[in-house]
């Protein structure tokens, strides 16, 4: 009967551990092609800090400019993935640094896992990311400014409030970049198990193997 307990216990640490998640994106307009664009001629829209013109996200440091990235009008890149037609670019040219955040709803001690397009056009380019408790500095080498590659990063964070905030800190650029397309969150779908979890499957496993043993 103990066994059985154990085998259980084990079996539902496993499933919760593991279980996959709904995978939808926590963040909105992640791919920067929602809100108030204002061309001013050069294929980018200059925002001012505290500017929402780009649906859900505030804009903050010194501003930021938001670029076409595709079409005959692109002032850089020609490279919009999926349709994309915005990006946006956290041009140093603007000391201090240009940034850009928004808050999203979380489930406290859920892991999940962001995932941001990067690229560097012309510059070398490097973005610090923040997001609950964690930060790491994304870098990227400066590549052509048309045609540029994309580069996708990836952090893994778990949650410690119903929302987090994501903040993109530009650290390293020129008066174009880093610039940043296809921002996403979602619930990991194979979370790395926590250690207490770990522990419980391992007394489990151990006792079964003395109970078998002790059987034969
Ligand atoms: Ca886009």
């Amino acid at each position: 009967m103990k066994t059985i307990s154990l085998l259980a216990m084990c079996t539902l640490c496993l499933c919760l551990t593991f279980a996959t998640s709904v995978n939808a994106n926590q963040i909105m307009n992640g791919s920067f092609e929602f809100g108030s664009y204002n061309n001013n001629g050069g294929g980018y829209s200059r925002l001012t800090p505290g500017s929402t013109a780009i649906t859900n996200w505030v804009v903050g440091g010194n501003g930021l400019d938001w670029h076409i990235i595709d079409g005959g009008t692109a002032h850089f890149g020609r490279n919009g993935l999926n349709g994309s037609q915005y990006a946006v670019d956290l041009s140093l040219d603007y000391s201090p640094a240009g940034s850009i955040s928004q808050t999203f709803a979380t489930t406290p001690g859920t892991q999940y896992q962001l995932s941001f397009l990067l690229g560097a056009p012309q510059f070398d380019s490097a973005v610090n990311v923040s997001v609950a408790g964690l930060s790491q500095t994304f870098s990227l080498a400066g590549q052509s400014q048309y045609d540029f590659p994309w580069q996708k990063e990836t952090l893994n964070f778990i949650a410690s409030g119903s929302f987090s905030t994501l903040l993109f800190e530009s650290v390293q650029g020129g008066y174009w970049g880093p610039v940043l397309d296809n921002v996403s969150v979602e619930a990991a779908t194979n979370p790395v198990p926590e250690p207490s979890t770990m522990l419980l499957l391992g007394a489990g496993l151990i006792s079964l193997v003395f109970w078998r043993r002790k059987k034969a």
